[in-house]
């Protein structure tokens, strides 16, 4: 998983922000420009098969090529040196509640990892801080450099936090259909953030993929972590929100079930759990619209058509997403189904997550009709907090205006 974006920056004067913001002002106002700019240098991110980090144990026995980073308990009985200290370790939560308003079986245990409860409201902040940390320990990355992300809102979130308190100058590339509460937040850590096209492909000239390089040639000591292709990404949820699984499940989990974005959340997971509870059944949720999902024909209908729900569905295939071998099964979601099921998760179980929390479990109810499940433990992730959502699915007159009932289950 090494291509050439990852290769490290030879080292030059930090500029400062303003310094820094001029010139980022000036690429973003003109098209790319190819005879001036050159090749971008776009990764060409083909999927995990190479990738050989799992094994038993996967950082010992010479199968893995990435560095474990091992997992962080939250001083919960004491005082945390910062916010960053509160990433992760999120609740497992039982959704009995909600499980009777669906009318599931009472022999089926459904439990939630809410990370809604990480300290920048989603499940992103742990790579964004692996990835960041990882980066300080190879020596890529310092202090009062810049990095550059291309993201749906999340990851730019996790990452303009631990910006904000390690003294990194953050600049996000996000496409328009992302929320102006995701951009505020990240205005208000400090970041400058750059929108583009919702329609732009991945490849094209104004993607925020393309925006995130050429603004990254254009500026001394600037990054880009890159969370299609970084290891860190999938390494996070296997030595973290997995293991941390396994732990709070003493061990006993039925199926496996999480939304694809870039994958790294699914991938990382199943991954772990396939080594700790081998019978343990992955599930992928890949929205309507998407190309993720496997066989191809579940992505025919509706295929690379616009949908609502953030963070989840691509394009392309990124690097670090296992579609092959991280689910066993995969089921496409639709937006109006996700938005009723987000409202009836806080309004039954009072866990404020986001939309593509309700596609979660949206995808874990078909996953339960489709294979007739009446028994056993079925744990879905929630990805992200209502925070980022204020103005629109929880806003009546946003779902009326979009075609969506606001009624629950
Ligand atoms: O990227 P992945 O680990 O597959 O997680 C998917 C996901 C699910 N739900 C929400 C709300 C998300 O924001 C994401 C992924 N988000 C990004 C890729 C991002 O840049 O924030």
């Amino acid at each position: 998983m090494t291509v050439a974006c990852m290769v490290q920056a030879e080292k030059m004067p930090q500029i400062s922000f303003e310094e820094m913001k001029k010139i980022a002002d000036e690429v973003y106002k003109k098209p790319y420009d190819a005879a001036k700019e050159g090749d971008l240098g776009i990764p060409n991110y083909d999927g995990l098969g190479k990738c050989t980090y799992t094994g038993k144990p996967a950082a010992q026995d010479g199968t893995c090529p990435h560095k474990m980073m091992g997992r962080k308990e939250r001083p919960s009985k004491s005082i945390g040196s910062s916010a960053l200290d509160y990433v992760g370790n999120t609740p497992l939560i039982r959704l009995d509640r909600l499980k009777k308003a669906l009318g599931l079986s009472d022999k089926i245990d459904l439990v939630a990892k809410t990370e809604c409860y990480s300290a920048g409201g989603s499940v992103k902040d742990r790579i964004a801080l692996r990835m960041i940390e990882e980066a300080e320990q190879s020596g890529r990355i310092t202090p009062g450099d810049i990095i550059i992300e291309p993201t749906s809102g999340n990851t730019g979130v996790g990452l303009c936090m631990a910006g904000a308190i390690k003294g990194y100058k953050v600049i996000i590339t996000m496409p328009m259909k992302m929320s102006g509460e995701k951009l505020n937040m990240m205005k208000a850590l400090g970041a400058e953030i750059y929108r583009t096209p919702t329609e732009a492909g991945w490849r094209d000239d104004n993607s925020h993929i393309a925006l995130a390089c050429r603004l990254q040639k254009a500026l001394p000591n600037a990054h880009i972590l890159d969370q299609y292709l970084n290891p860190s990404n999938p390494l996070a949820h296997y030595e973290g929100t997995a293991a941390e699984i396994v732990e709070q499940c003493e061990g006993k989990l039925d199926y496996m079930i999480a939304t694809t974005g870039t994958g790294g959340t699914m991938t990382g997971i199943s991954r772990k759990l396939k080594e700790s509870i081998p019978s343990c059944k992955v599930i992928g949720v890949d929205p309507q619209g998407s190309i993720l999902a496997l066989p191809e024909s579940l992505n025919d209908e509706d295929r690379l058509c616009a949908y609502q729900v953030e963070g989840i569905g691509y394009d392309f295939i990124p690097t670090v997403l296992d579609r092959e071998k991280g689910a066993d099964m995969w089921v496409k979601t639709k937006d109006v189904d996700s938005f009723k099921m987000a409202r009836s998760i806080i309004r039954h179980e009072g866990i404020m997550v986001g939309g593509s929390a309700g596609s979660c479990m949206s995808g874990a109810l078909k996953a339960i009709k489709e294979l007739n499940i009446t028994e056993g433990r079925i744990c879905v992730l929630f990805a992200d907090s209502t925070r980022n959502y204020m103005s629109k699915f929880l806003d009546d007159e946003w779902m009326k205006s979009h075609g969506f009932p606001t009624d629950v289950y």
